[in-house]
């Protein structure tokens, strides 16, 4: 059952497709109060009660015993004490009681944070929709969600493909080595990221015409090779005069605002850039028009960032600050004031004052931007997938974003953003992945190896088989970092034991995928979704269900030949290493299991079986017609 309590007067954010009538508020369940202009509800949790949901967020499948914010916040440390990532996924359920809050500014989700035995939930406003969803299991509350907020985004087959990336591929020659390494190791690969440095001065929709010479050419040719190069699109758009894409955007008030009504501007990687109002239909379909430069040279993949959105700076910001370092100039600082004037350099990034300085056009009024932050990246990204579907009809263009907000899943996947080369970032990975299910987005996945700071190959190889079942399988790095092409460690024939794993696994991960999809389902489930009585199997935060047929439960730590894992019944375990597979059936219970690098385990349900094809150097490649099936007897 499905009841929508509607107060005051919602901004239209477009998650929800077909809204039910709303109920007589009076009869909303859960004790409530305004406070400082904020709604705040509270209910109680049971002991042993687990609460879900969140999507991208930080810490546990089991949200309880934290504080988590709904702000969309371009963070690149992912430490377990933060309360917001990159997107805002409203979704929550205690049990099987699902709420979802249509709400596009910030919300405070105390689970027990405060009081053990308390969720505290904050909107920031009065003019939002709750849905509360009530069903007998978890798995139907989240089916009945999705139905509500309706299908999610598919991608085209090559998009199960193994991508690399890197900040940055600087020109097509660097380009090139990438393919020539993967091709050389024997290791498959589908696509090869280009990061802002494609880009002429970082401006959207340019390409550098000494970095990418006859770009359209050279992307053909990749095509041929069964590569597919997936650009970046940045939110902001690079002022400068006779650049078509600021003049036009300048020229029809597609920006932005400042409370006088000039446009707001900020810096970022371009320099000063505009922000498009992408709340503005006018605005979506001038900007999603915009990827036809791309496409038009053969592009059908893109990846949209820093869309939260990031500001480095705002002019106004900028002055304030080098004002005030110019007031203590022969002064003789004590410690606090050296301490405020860094913290005010410091706060210049993301700052809430530059985000309270912004206004949108929605009917014709002025909105201030806190009370729709976290659209904006979502609007964005439908910008450009709303594009693509009506260009080019359904899963033809990859599309994924960073910033999200629940309706986004229908047009585009999302990545996890910026981790580090942590082996605590592999579970955090683990973590998400049902979490975004139980919100739509279902082509997901984190930097493989990690973003931030130098992995080891033991750690690419453990994060590379997690990443064997994730919907987006990419190896990125940043700038700076030590290389993490998979060629680029000792021993290459580990990592294509397990790339070979995911290529022998697309038909069966992009059919359960299809299926999720078009049943409104999960592809991953935490144990507790499918045994729910199982006391071992409830408190489950390191392994995961995949599908109806497996169970999946990666290595996440250094020096180890293994890990310990549960299993809630009989099962086999199949280790896949290349072309390889082993079996060893195993009775329900604890177990030490072995995986060497180059391995990956997979349990399957006893009974059930997995198709596997041939392994190939492209998805394009792969002989779909000829499957071997792994059985567990
Ligand atoms: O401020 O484009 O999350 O994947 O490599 C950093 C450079 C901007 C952040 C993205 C990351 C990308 C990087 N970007």
């Amino acid at each position: 059952m499905i009841q929508r309590f509607t107060m005051g007067r919602p901004i239209e954010t477009d998650a929800v497709l077909s809204k039910p009538r709303s109920s007589d508020f009076s009869a909303f369940p859960y004790d409530h109060r305004i406070e400082n202009n904020a709604f705040v509800f509270t209910f109680g949790m049971e002991k042993d009660d687990i609460v879900y949901g969140l999507g991208e967020a930080p810490r546990g499948i089991n949200k309880r015993g934290w504080i988590y914010q709904s702000y969309c916040s371009d963070d690149p440390f992912h430490t377990e004490t933060k309360q917001s990532l990159y997107a805002a996924h409203n979704f929550l359920m205690l049990g099987s009681s699902g709420i979802f809050i249509d709400f596009p500014a910030r919300i405070v989700w105390d689970i027990g944070y405060t009081k053990a035995d308390t969720a505290e939930i904050r909107i920031d406003g009065q003019d939002f929709d709750i849905y509360l969803i009530t069903r007998d299991k978890p798995a139907d509350t989240v089916r009945e969600f999705r139905a509500l907020i309706g299908q999610s985004y598919i991608p085209p087959l090559w998009a199960f493909g193994f991508q690399q990336s890197r900040w940055s591929y600087h020109n097509s020659e660097a380009v090139d080595r990438v393919i020539a390494g993967y091709d050389a190791a024997d290791i498959p690969l589908d696509c090869v990221y280009l990061d802002i440095d494609y880009m002429e001065r970082y401006k959207d929709f340019t390409v550098s015409e000494t970095a990418f010479p006859d770009f359209a050419r050279y992307v053909a040719e990749k095509r041929a090779q069964n590569i597919h190069l997936i650009p970046i699109i940045d939110a902001g758009v690079k002022k400068e005069d006779g650049y078509s894409v600021y003049e036009e955007g300048r020229r029809n008030g597609y920006f932005c605002k400042t409370a006088d009504g000039a446009d707001f501007e900020g810096g970022v990687w371009p320099g000063i850039v505009g922000f498009p109002d992408f709340l503005r239909r006018e605005v979506r379909e001038w900007f999603g028009e915009k990827y036809r430069f791309l496409t038009d040279m053969g592009i059908d993949g893109f990846w949209n960032d820093m869309n939260e959105p990031a500001i480095f700076y705002s002019e106004k910001g900028l002055r304030n600050a080098l004002g005030k370092a110019a007031s203590l100039q022969g002064e003789n600082l004590d410690l606090s004031g050296f301490f405020a004037l860094k913290d005010t350099f410091l706060g210049l990034s993301n700052s809430q004052d530059d985000y309270a300085s912004i206004y949108h056009t929605i009917d014709g009024g002025q909105v201030n931007h806190q009370k729709v932050h976290n659209l904006y990246g979502a609007c964005m990204t439908r910008a450009a997938g709303e594009y693509f579907e009506q260009a080019f009809g359904k899963e033809k263009i990859l599309m994924f974003s960073r910033a999200s907000y629940i309706g986004a899943h229908r047009s585009s996947g999302i990545w996890f953003g910026d981790n580090h080369s942590w082996w605590s970032h592999i579970l955090l990975c683990l973590r998400m992945l049902p979490s975004a299910n139980m919100c739509g987005f279902l082509y997901c996945g984190a930097d493989l190896g990690g973003f931030n700071e130098n992995a080891t190959r033991d750690l690419v190889l453990r994060f590379l088989a997690l990443g064997v079942f994730t919907p987006l399988m990419r190896n990125h790095s940043a700038l700076g970092t030590r290389d993490q092409e998979c060629y680029s460690f000792e021993n290459p024939g580990d990592f294509r034991d397990i790339i070979q794993v995911r290529y022998r696994l697309i038909p069966y991960l992009y059919d359960t995928f299809r299926r999720a999809s078009e049943n409104n389902e999960m592809i991953f489930r935490p144990l507790s979704f499918d045994y729910p009585d199982d006391k071992i199997a409830r408190e489950c935060e390191t392994q995961l269900m995949l599908g109806e047929e497996c169970m999946i439960a990666p290595v996440y730590e250094q020096n180890v030949n293994g890990r310990y894992v549960y299993l809630p019944e009989d099962m086999t375990l199949f280790r896949l290493s290349g072309e390889n597979v082993s079996e060893t059936p195993l009775k329900k219970g604890v177990h030490y299991i072995e995986a060497a690098l180059n391995e990956v385990p997979l349990f399957v349900k006893k009974g059930a079986s997995v198709p596997l094809c041939r392994p190939a150097m492209r998805t394009a490649l792969l002989d779909l017609e000829h499957m071997e099936y792994i059985t567990a007897k």
